[in-house]
């Protein structure tokens, strides 16, 4: 499970800053998706290999009439709960204030680990700007800045030591023993997640969802239907066996965002009698983001009049626009309609996620690409794509070689992504094209002949 870093703090300390430094990524999935929405107190970050979620927890709560957290409310406790690592920051300008008293009395409260961090501490002595916070009883300060971004690399560091290192992509492994998909089923609370992995698993389900555990387990069930073997990722939260439609869901969001991060398809569950709203769009900008096959299922579809149909219709294509990749499906998870589809769909998209694709075939698609259309000049040059090798999959990553290649614009970028996803009927999946430069063996020995 990727682990998740939270920042706690008064108000205008620094904390989005520091987020911001720590989420910083060059994604290219990212940079090219127009209008992706993206949730900014949830964010994804990486350093070498250790990745992690960071919650941002500034703007989590709703804000008082004075303007001013008195308390750490329920939002923010709940991410501190779920928390890996806990970050508390305080202002080295403004010294140690009654806000920063309390909130260090409720985490001194959790018995967890704190990293206690001084902000703003540019231009002064660390161990001066540190001084008064000792008092605090959370361990030893540690000065940075986050706008100059001083010390956070090393604080980066220290927090992520313990982290398990965790693969950016999922490398060519040929030798995997387990070929069944994760599925990751998503979706805000009452939009019938349950319903649905009940409907999934049938009557023989075999499923401990009594066990104990704390908030931040997500439950694990292999299933098999129609002979294929399925891992379902179950965020729901349900705890008791049974009556699973009545069963409340407790939503987390962290819980949700490693489901996701776990899972090779995410099924994201909207309500078709509900609008679709920035919580959902939140969530589908992280499946993007995380670079994650996915197929949307919109359901409670029975029983609707077709001027509703039109309306869920329409408030969906409005809101998740920046996703051209994943398929719809219409369904009704306690009728039981489009399930099947719905798995077809999930099938196709593991398939594509997980692809193996030789170079010899990717380099005569990216030649019939270019052959059709040529990437624009850029200033002198005219950017030399000469050929393609996959660079891992889940999403497939491929590897453009060839020269002055930072020309290429992100609608180049994106014209290809779609030329590839025809040319091997990727649906599902995301892809994420990379650009790299310079001499490769391939063209020496090219030379030589
Ligand atoms: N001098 C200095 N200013 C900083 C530093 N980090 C952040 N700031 C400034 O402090 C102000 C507040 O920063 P934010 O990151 O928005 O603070 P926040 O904790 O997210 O605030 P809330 O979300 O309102 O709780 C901004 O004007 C930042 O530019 C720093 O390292 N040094
Ligand atoms: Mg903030």
């Amino acid at each position: 499970m990727i682990p998740t870093i939270v920042i706690v703090g008064r108000p205008n300390v620094g904390k989005s800053t520091l987020f911001n430094r720590l989420t910083r990524s060059r994604d290219a999935i990212v940079a090219d998706m127009p209008g992706l929405t993206r949730d900014r107190h949830y964010g994804r970050g990486r350093i070498g290999y250790k990745s992690y979620i960071v919650v941002d927890t500034g703007g989590l709560e709703p804000v008082t009439p004075e303007g001013v957290m008195q308390v750490m409310a329920q939002q923010t406790l709940l991410a501190i709960d779920e928390a890996d690592a806990i970050v508390f920051m305080v202002d080295g300008r403004q010294g140690l204030t009654t806000q920063d008293r309390g909130i260090a009395d409720q985490l001194r409260k959790t018995g967890r680990k704190v990293w206690l961090v001084v902000n703003k501490a540019e231009g002064m002595q660390p161990a001066t700007v540190s001084a008064e916070f000792h008092e605090l009883a959370l361990g030893d300060p540690l000065a940075i800045s986050a706008a100059h971004g001083e010390g956070v690399g090393d604080l980066a560091e220290l927090i992520t030591t313990g982290f398990p290192d965790r693969p950016e992509v999922e490398e060519d492994d040929d030798t995997a023993p387990e070929k069944r998909p994760r599925i990751a089923i998503v979706g805000r609370p009452n939009v019938g997640k349950s319903t649905l992995v009940n409907s999934l698993l049938g009557e023989e389900r075999v499923v401990v969802f009594d066990q104990p555990g704390t908030t931040r387990d997500s439950i694990y069930i292999d299933f098999e239907r129609a002979g294929q073997n399925y891992t379902l990722i179950d965020t729901a939260g349900v705890r008791r066996r049974g009556n699973v439609t009545d069963a409340i869901e407790k939503f987390s969001v962290i819980k949700t965002l490693q489901a996701i991060e776990d899972a090779n398809v995410v099924v994201l569950v909207l309500d078709a009698r509900d609008q679709v709203v920035d919580q959902d769009a939140h969530i589908a900008g992280y499946i993007v983001e995380a670079g994650r096959a996915l197929v949307v299922a919109l359901n409670k579809w029975d029983g609707l009049r077709p001027e509703q149909r039109e309306s869920a219709k329409h408030s969906l294509e409005r809101t998740l626009t920046f996703i051209d990749y994943a398929p719809i499906h219409y369904i009704s998870a306690l009728a039981g309609t489009g399930i099947k589809g719905l798995l077809e769909a999930v099938e196709r998209a593991y398939r594509a996620a997980m692809v193996k694709l030789p170079t010899p075939r990717l380099t005569r698609a990216l030649e019939a690409a270019i052959a059709r259309q040529a990437p624009p000049r850029g200033g002198a040059f005219r950017p030399k794509m000469r050929y393609a090798h996959q660079g891992g999959s889940n999403p497939p990553r491929i590897i453009i070689h060839g020269t002055g290649l930072t020309r290429v614009p992100a609608s180049y970028r994106r014209y290809l992504e779609h030329f590839f996803r025809d040319a091997f009927e990727l649906m599902g999946t995301p892809l994420k094209i990379e650009f790299r430069q310079g001499q490769n063996p391939y063209d020496k020995r090219r030379d030589r002949r």
